[in-house]
């Protein structure tokens, strides 16, 4: 751990679980419920708005009902006392990370306390529901959808991703199956690149065997003991 000056970090669902929040794989986790062809696709969208608008009210309306954990909490102390350069990136479009500290954080799947605008393409906060068509706030048009990323299509701020990936001493995956890209390709452009690279998460992932170093079991007791032996290090 010793001289490390740039980390990225990568969050999942993984690291909300023990705030309450469903997976995505988990058995009865969000997918089990939902096609995700049929909730998570543009294509999806056009066929059923009604379903798609309602399946992410509901998970907007879950976030009221939930706190964030020790994990993200530890996320938040590591960007806080850190010396060098951190970036957290997450797939993860709920607030836990905002709400557990972190000032700054990339949702490359976007946020559900977001809306996007088909019309005019702005992107407005949004805490209410999109069900009942309500008017985009900057253009007036009826054309509001969750301004989150659906299968298909491009996750947001890929190159500033791929940028600080290329630049960084270490790769830390925290609470991810593995299982969708280009997310789950990042530990390989890490070890590409020379960094070192760990995985925190509850049990062997898709990518684990890709990692210099896994640990596995829950987030809330792994993420905090990380953090402290990054702080540790960096003091000594
Ligand atoms: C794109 C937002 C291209 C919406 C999500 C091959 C190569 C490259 C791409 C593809 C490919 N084949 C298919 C594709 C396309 C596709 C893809 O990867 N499909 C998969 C299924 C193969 N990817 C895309 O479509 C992406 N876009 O490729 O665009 C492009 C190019 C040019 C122009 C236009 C487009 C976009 C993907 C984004 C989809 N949106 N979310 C929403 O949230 O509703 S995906 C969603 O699932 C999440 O955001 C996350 O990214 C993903 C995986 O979920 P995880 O976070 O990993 O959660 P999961 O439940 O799977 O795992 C949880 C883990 O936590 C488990 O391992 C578990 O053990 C662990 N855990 C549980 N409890 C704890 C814990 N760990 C610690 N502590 C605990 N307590």
């Amino acid at each position: 751990m010793d001289d490390l000056r740039k980390i990225v970090v990568l969050t999942g669902a993984g690291i909300s679980a023990e705030s309450g929040i469903d997976t995505f794989r988990s058995a009865g986790g969000l997918w089990e419920q939902h096609r995700v062809e049929d909730v998570a696709t543009p294509e999806g969208f056009a066929r059923d708005p009604d379903l798609v608008l309602g399946f992410y009210d509901m998970r907007r309306a879950a976030l009221a009902k939930v706190q964030p954990n020790d994990a993200h909490r530890a996320l938040a102390k590591l960007e806080a006392e850190f010396s060098g350069e951190l970036l957290l990136v997450t797939q993860n479009v709920d607030d836990l990370h905002e709400r557990g500290g972190s000032r700054q954080v990339l949702h490359m799947h976007g946020e559900l306390k977001s809306a996007l605008c088909t019309s005019c393409e702005m992107r407005s906060p949004w805490d209410a529901t999109l069900s009942d068509r309500p008017n985009c706030p900057i253009c007036q048009a009826p054309s509001l959808r969750p301004d989150v990323v659906w299968f298909g299509e491009m996750p947001y701020q890929m190159e500033r991703i791929y940028a600080a990936i290329r630049e960084c001493d270490l790769f830390v995956s925290i609470g991810t199956s593995g299982a969708v890209y280009p997310a789950a390709g990042f530990v390989r452009d890490a070890k590409d690149c020379g960094a070192a690279t760990l995985e925190l998460n509850l049990e062997p992932s898709e990518g684990s065997a890709s990692f210099t170093e896994t640990r596995h079991g829950p987030a809330g007791q792994l993420v905090p003991q990380w953090v402290g032996e990054v702080l540790d290090s960096a003091i000594s």
